[in-house]
């Protein structure tokens, strides 16, 4: 039998983590580690810009004994996204796959366009409505230039629409 690989699941380097980060095609995210199982996003640009949401549930790995973690979750909407941080490098990779309805050519990004947890049945009724399908897949590599420790299930750190942020939030660098 060939012997399995499983580094460690030791998350205490990643959670509590708060960062700003741009894809290469330009948009910009916001995302915090609120703790094992939830994260908080804003969305600053791209398709969903404006859009934001709290406590979503999360799956954490750790991929190596290196600074690698990675993000999976199933949103409301029906989109599922996959996020791998480089600590140590700064850097990000990215996938989401959208149905069809939010990515789709002449279809609704802006109703996705919310704080969902205010939202969470207008979109799981607009998830079931679709089309789901064929699922649009977005995967880019993303440039980590803020990153900083909050401590975990700190509310203070995604509260707010990213419109009502001051001027310059998201230059901001550490
Ligand atoms: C990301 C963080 C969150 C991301 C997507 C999301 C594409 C969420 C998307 C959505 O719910 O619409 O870095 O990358």
């Amino acid at each position: 039998m060939v012997a399995s690989f499983r580094p460690q699941q030791d998350f205490s380097d990643f959670l509590g983590t708060h960062f700003i980060y741009t894809y290469a095609n330009g948009w910009r995210y916001e995302w915090y580690a609120r703790n094992e199982g939830q994260c908080d996003y804003r969305i600053h640009h791209g398709l969903v810009g404006g859009r934001w949401a709290t406590r979503q549930a999360i799956g954490l790995v750790r991929l190596s004994e290196d600074l690698q973690f990675q993000a999976n979750w199933h949103e409301p909407t029906g989109t599922c996204v996959s996020l791998f941080f480089d600590l140590t490098r700064r850097r990000l990779q990215g996938t989401a796959f959208f149905p069809q309805w939010i990515a789709g050519d002449g279809q609704h990004p802006e109703r996705a366009i919310c704080y969902q947890n205010d939202f969470i049945e207008d979109m799981r009724r607009f998830r079931d409505e679709g089309p789901a399908y064929p699922y649009v897949t977005f995967s880019e590599f993303a440039t980590i230039t803020y990153m900083k420790n909050v401590g975990t299930d700190n509310n203070e750190v995604i509260s707010m629409a990213p419109g009502q942020l001051p001027d310059g939030y998201t230059d901001r660098v550490s």
